[in-house]
C-alpha cells in the first residue's frame, strides 16, 4: 500500500464502542422516517447494490431520468429529510477544520455483496468544505488514486468507528469500495456495513 494522499486524514478507532451504538440507534430511527432505497445509475437506471438514505437539509439521491442531484426531501416518501443527529455534529466540528456546519449526511448501506466502483463526489457547490466519512459494522477494502482518472490507487481496511476526513488535494480524489468482508464486526445483528458523509453541499 502506497502512502493516503495528501490532505486525507485517517482517525482509525475514533467512534469507540458505546458511540458506535448511539449512532446505530439515531441510524435506526433515521431509516424509520427515511426509508433506504436503491440509487440507479443516470441513463442507464441500473441499480447500485449499496442502499442509501440521508439525513440533513438535504439530500444525495440519483435515479434514471434525473441523475445525481441534491434535493430536500425523499425521492419514495416526499418527507423533509430527518435532522443530522448531535452526535455526527459533534464529530464534523472535532475534525473538520471547516468553520460551517455539514448540511448533507448521505447513509450508504452494504450488503456482503455490495460495493462502490471508483468516481468522483462533484455534485457539490463548496469544494473548500472536506466530507467527512464514519464507517461502522463490517470492515472493508477502501480505494483511493488521485484526481486524475486511472491513476495509481492505494488501499485501506476501513474498520467500524474509523473517521476519515477528506479535504485540500483529496477532496475531488478518485474513490470507492472494492468489497466488505462479512462476519468482521459484531455490531449490527445481520453484519453488513454502513458508511456516514458528512457534506457541505452550498458556499458556505
Ligand atoms: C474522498 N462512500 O458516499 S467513504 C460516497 O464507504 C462514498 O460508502 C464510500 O464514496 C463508502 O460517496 C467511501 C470515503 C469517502 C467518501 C467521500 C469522499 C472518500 C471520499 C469524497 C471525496 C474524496
Ligand atoms: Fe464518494
Amino acid at each position: 500500500m502506497t502512502a493516503l494522499p495528501d490532505g486525507v486524514a485517517f482517525h482509525p478507532g475514533f467512534i469507540d464502542t458505546a458511540g458506535q451504538s448511539v449512532l446505530l440507534s439515531e441510524l435506526r430511527g433515521i431509516v424509520k422516517a427515511a426509508p433506504l432505497f436503491t440509487p440507479e445509475m443516470p441513463r442507464t437506471g441500473k441499480p447500485m447494490s449499496v442502499q442509501m438514505t440521508n439525513c440533513g437539509a438535504l439530500g444525495w439521491v440519483t435515479d434514471k431520468a434525473r441523475g445525481y442531484r441534491y434535493q430536500p426531501d425523499h425521492p419514495m416518501t416526499g418527507k423533509p429529510w430527518p435532522a443530522i443527529p448531535v452526535s455526527l455534529l459533534a464529530i464534523w466540528n472535532a475534525v473538520a477544520g471547516f468553520p460551517a456546519p455539514p448540511e448533507a449526511c448521505l447513509v450508504n448501506f452494504y450488503r456482503p455483496d455490495a460495493k462502490m466502483g471508483l468516481h468522483q463526489d462533484r455534485d457539490e457547490q463548496e469544494f473548500g468544505a472536506p466530507v467527512v466519512s464514519v464507517s461502522l459494522g463490517d470492515d472493508a477494502r477502501f480505494r483511493i488514486g488521485g484526481t486524475e482518472k486511472g491513476g495509481q490507487t492505494a488501499s485501506l481496511i476501513l474498520r467500524s468507528g474509523d473517521v476519515l476526513v477528506f479535504g485540500g488535494a483529496s477532496r475531488l480524489a478518485w474513490h470507492g469500495i472494492d468489497r466488505v468482508y462479512p462476519g468482521t464486526s459484531m455490531l449490527l445483528k445481520d453484519g453488513g456495513r454502513i458508511n456516514l458523509t458528512l457534506r457541505r453541499v452550498t458556499r458556505a
